[in-house]
Formats: C-alpha cells, structure tokens, sequence
C-alpha cells in the first residue's frame, strides 16, 4: 500500500498507529474488537474481501461509519473460475479418471452432456451472477436464487423464501455464494439437501460451497454424503477455518476441499481498488459498494 501511495500517510495497527486522531480511513479484514471503536476521526472502513461478515461480527463497531467491500472484475474472474472448475470437474467426473489413472484402469465409461446438469447458485451478485452466465455458456441450465428478482439473459432467476423449493428441487449441482448473514446462517441443511433435484445423471445432487463456511450444517452435510442423499460436495469454506485436523471432510472420499482458496484476493489488485476508494472519498466521489449494514451485506 506505501509502494502504491507514497502520498498516503498509512498507519499499520497495533505498532504504528500514531497519533489515533489523525486516522481516517481504516482498511480491514478480521478486526479484533476495540480496534476500530478506538479510531475517533474515522470516516469509511473498507474490507479488504467480498464478504464483510467478520468486520459487522465486531460487536464494537463504530455506529454510522460506513463500510465498502471488494467488489472488482480480478476477485469475481477467480470465483468464476473455481465455480467453473468444479462445476466442470463433477460433470466430466475427473476424479474418476484420476483413481482409475492412480490403478491404471483405461474405463472409458459414459458420460453426458452439459445440458444434462441443473445448476443452482444460491446468491446471484457480482459473483453469482457472473459464474451463471459463465456456465450457462458452456451448455449447463443455469437458475439463481436471491433476494430480490434479477433478469439475467439465459439464467433461470428465482427471488425470496416463496420461491427457494422450486429453485431446489429443479437443482442437480447447487453452488452457494451467499454473503454470511443471520438468515443464511445454517442455510445449507439436511432439509434444504433433501429438497434438491434426483433427476440428474447422477442420481443425487451435489453441493459446491463457496461462499461462507457458517452456511452450512456440516454434520447435515457428512450424514446426506454417507447416506447418498449427496452426490459429492466441493468445500472451500467451513464452520471453523483452518479446517481442524480431525475433521472427517478431509479423507472423506466424496469431498474435494481447499483452504478458502476459492478467490485469493491479489494484495496489489486489492490496494490498488482500495486506494481508487479513498480517492475518489478524498475527491467528493462516492465510494463504491458500500454494503447496508442491517441487511447484512
Ligand atoms: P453480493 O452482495 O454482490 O451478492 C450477494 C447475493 O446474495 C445477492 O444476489 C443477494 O440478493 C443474495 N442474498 C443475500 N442474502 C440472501 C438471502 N437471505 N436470500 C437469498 N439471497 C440472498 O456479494 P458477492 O457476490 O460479491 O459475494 C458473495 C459472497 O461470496 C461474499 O459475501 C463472501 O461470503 C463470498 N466470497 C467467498 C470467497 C472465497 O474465496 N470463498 C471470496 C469472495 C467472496 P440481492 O441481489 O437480492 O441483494
Ligand atoms: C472474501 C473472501 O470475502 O476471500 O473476499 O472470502
């Protein structure tokens, strides 16, 4: 952040804060309590991800001083390629061809096309909506679910709690990127699983798990993957991060997981998002995506 603005006076907490009177701006992504409670002049906060949950989860939180998240076409590009990757890696079955590979089986078993597939993604925002029109393209029959109605061109749009069963139950492949807020809370349930599509070529839905780790009941999760009430599940995000050691998800054989990697932020694309912010603030422009903080996100 120094390299790229030299003319900003940057402060890091907790050894070089200064004097706190002088501090404007604070830029944030696990804020210990107290911390930004302390800081009297300040006038934004920005999250240096997508998600702001853990800053509104401060219960010290300064009142009335807004709060802007990552919203830029580096970070959305990301998750559209991991949602992309699996969504691809389920319906060609790579692991599959993996594990015949590791026994040298030559299997060349049938597959089906894309079109076949039924993808819901719970969550239709910046990066919903833009992994949905990216695997709409590739032939799948994309759907998305949000609070209010969205028209996307090619996307099956679904809105509000009236509408959640038959956005499920038409779904073989449902891929959450849901912000983390007391109504998605436990979200991803036993309930909600059992509700989806058994239509597929699979026989059994799958999950794919992107946005929060708080969203899903992760024992619901093991039970529906050892019952077949679920296909296979793609974890990136879990209830406790890192994933404890004895966590059953880590050998079980239905699960690809990776370490809330789905869409690493780049610390230069990031700073310099972050410094565009505080200019155009510093100019009279309005910052961008700014969230509302009683909705959540
Ligand atoms: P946005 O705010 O742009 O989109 C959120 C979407 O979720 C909106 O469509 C919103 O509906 C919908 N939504 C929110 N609450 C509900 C609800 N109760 N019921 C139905 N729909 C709801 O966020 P982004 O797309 O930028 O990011 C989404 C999340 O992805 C982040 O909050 C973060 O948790 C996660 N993430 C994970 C990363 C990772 O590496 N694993 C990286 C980056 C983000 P509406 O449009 O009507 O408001
Ligand atoms: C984010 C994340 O919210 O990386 O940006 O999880």
């Amino acid at each position: 952040m120094r390299r790229q603005g030299p003319d900003i006076d940057i402060r890091v907490w907790p050894d070089e804060m200064g004097n706190i009177e002088d501090i404007t701006y604070a830029v944030a992504w696990l804020p210990p309590p107290h911390v930004l409670e302390s800081l009297p002049n300040l006038k934004m906060i920005f999250s240096l991800g997508a998600g702001v949950d853990a800053i509104l989860n401060d219960p010290t939180l300064p009142e009335g001083v807004p709060i802007a998240r990552v919203a830029e076409p580096d970070l959305t590009m990301r998750m559209t390629e991991y949602v992309v990757m699996q969504v691809l890696m389920h319906h060609r079955q790579q692991r599959r061809f993996e594990e015949n590979q590791r026994n040298r089986i030559w299997d060349c078993f049938p597959t089906h096309s894309a079109s076949a597939l039924a993808v819901g993604i719970m969550g239709l925002g910046v990066l919903g909506s833009d992994a949905a029109q990216k695997l709409a393209s590739l032939g799948f029959k994309v759907a998305g679910w949000s609070r209010s109605r969205k028209t996307i061109s090619g996307i099956e749009c679904f809105a509000g709690s009236d509408e959640f069963d038959s956005f499920l139950k038409r779904t073989d492949i449902l891929v959450c990127l849901l912000p983390h807020t007391p109504e998605t809370t436990g979200l991803i349930n036993g309930e909600v699983i059992a509700k989806l599509s058994r239509k597929g070529p699979f026989g059994a839905p799958i999950l794919i798990n992107a946005g929060r780790g708080k969203q899903q009941v992760e024992s619901d999760i093991l039970a529906a993957l050892d019952s077949g009430a679920l296909y296979a599940a793609t974890l990136d995000v879990f209830e406790t991060e890192p994933l404890p050691q004895d966590s059953p998800f880590w050998s079980h054989p239905k699960v690809t997981l990776t370490p809330h990697a789905a869409a690493d932020s780049d610390p230069d694309t990031i700073t310099a998002y972050v410094l565009h912010q505080i200019r155009r603030h510093q100019t009279g422009l309005p910052v961008e995506n700014i969230i509302d903080r009683k909705r959540g996100y």
